[in-house]
């Protein structure tokens, strides 16, 4: 689609590598994966399920860090390349008004979007279970928390790059207290961050066929806005006999009205087959917290948690995406 318009700020300087002769699949890896090491830090065991975004001409993220005793930690990294990460030694330390909200127990699986100049990171929070943390930074130094958005339990949860009718949105994916066998993705509003509200559900797994998608799913980097729509990568499920399989896949929902689904493609974007997303501490597993996008041109580096041990890229354009799931979109 040549004519797809693709919201954004330039980034000519986003890692990239051209997709490999040969191959003709929307999303293609990094053919130097994983780009953070499990132990880039002495203190980690594994960093996966990450997230980046621009930072002062160069890369900053925040890296889910499980540590020396498996506890699941928010470390702030920066990076000149996008590649090559510099993570801090101490987990990020959030201040909060309130203590009892600040104290959470573990932290994991952070988003990052940037909403009217303000870097908002959101992540699964340890508060009498998961349920979605809420905060903010301007510098990767200095990070603070709001509110937890909603009730345990809960996880998944990113905001949307701008408010919509004048709201902030927020897609989740309410869950229980362990391995959840089941999650759909829904959408919740907020005047102020603080107090949300006017739910909506905005997609469930295709139960019935024991597809890719077919056990739960859930949100994963901010969305794309385009011409066409957002443009939204999740993860989704498949319960096998030996357990849980973890792909990712694309949708494109309503601009105005994203609870509403536009498209969805049927097949994945990329589904776990090289060593690195197949062996690991959680075998079987990409899901994808971060992107990178050049608006201009429509180059995406997509960040993706492999087998809950390291961190990955994909590569792809948002136009041969955006095709892809128009090309590809369910019928149901
Ligand atoms: C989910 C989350 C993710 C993890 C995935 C696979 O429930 O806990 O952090 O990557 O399971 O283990």
């Amino acid at each position: 689609m040549t004519d797809l318009k693709i919201h954004g700020e330039a980034l000519p300087n986003i890692p990239w590598q051209e997709r490999p002769a040969g191959n003709q699949d929307a999303l293609w890896r990094y053919s130097e994966n994983p780009v953070v090491p499990a132990r880039a830090i002495p203190a980690s065991t594994y960093i996966h399920n990450s997230a980046v975004i621009p930072f002062q001409g160069a890369f900053a993220g925040v890296f889910r860090i499980d540590n020396r005793a498996r506890r699941m930690q928010l470390h702030a990294g920066r990076s000149d390349d996008g590649l090559t990460w510099r993570i801090d030694e101490a987990p990020i330390h959030f201040r909060c008004e309130d203590p009892e909200i600040g104290a959470f127990r573990y932290g994991y699986d952070p988003r990052l979007v940037r909403i009217d100049g303000r870097t908002y990171v959101i992540w699964c929070n340890g508060y009498h279970g998961p349920t979605i943390g809420l905060g903010y930074t301007d510098d990767f130094e200095s990070f603070y928390q709001l509110e937890n958005a909603l009730l345990p339990f809960n996880r998944n949860g990113v905001l949307f790059p701008r408010k919509i009718r004048e709201r902030y949105v927020l897609l989740s994916r309410p869950s229980d207290n362990g391995h959840t066998p089941f999650g759909e993705i829904y959408l919740s509003h907020s005047p102020d961050l603080i107090h949300w509200g006017k739910h909506r559900h905005v997609m469930s797994p295709i139960r019935e066929e024991n597809g890719w998608q077919s056990t739960k799913i859930g949100a994963g980097p901010a969305p794309i806005e385009t011409s066409e729509g957002w443009l939204l990568i999740y993860h989704g499920v498949v319960t096998t006999c030996n357990g849980f399989v973890y792909s990712a896949g694309a949708v494109l929902l309503d601009l105005d009205e994203p609870w509403k689904v536009i498209a969805r493609a049927d097949p994945y974007l990329l589904t776990p087959s090289t060593t690195y997303e197949c062996v690991g501490n959680v075998p079987n597993v990409i899901f994808p917290c971060g992107a990178l996008l050049d608006a201009p041109s429509g180059r995406l580096a997509l960040y993706y948690g492999s087998a809950d041990t390291v961190v990955s890229v994909a590569f792809g354009r948002v136009h041969e995406i955006v095709d892809f799931v128009r090309d590809n979109a369910r019928r149901d």
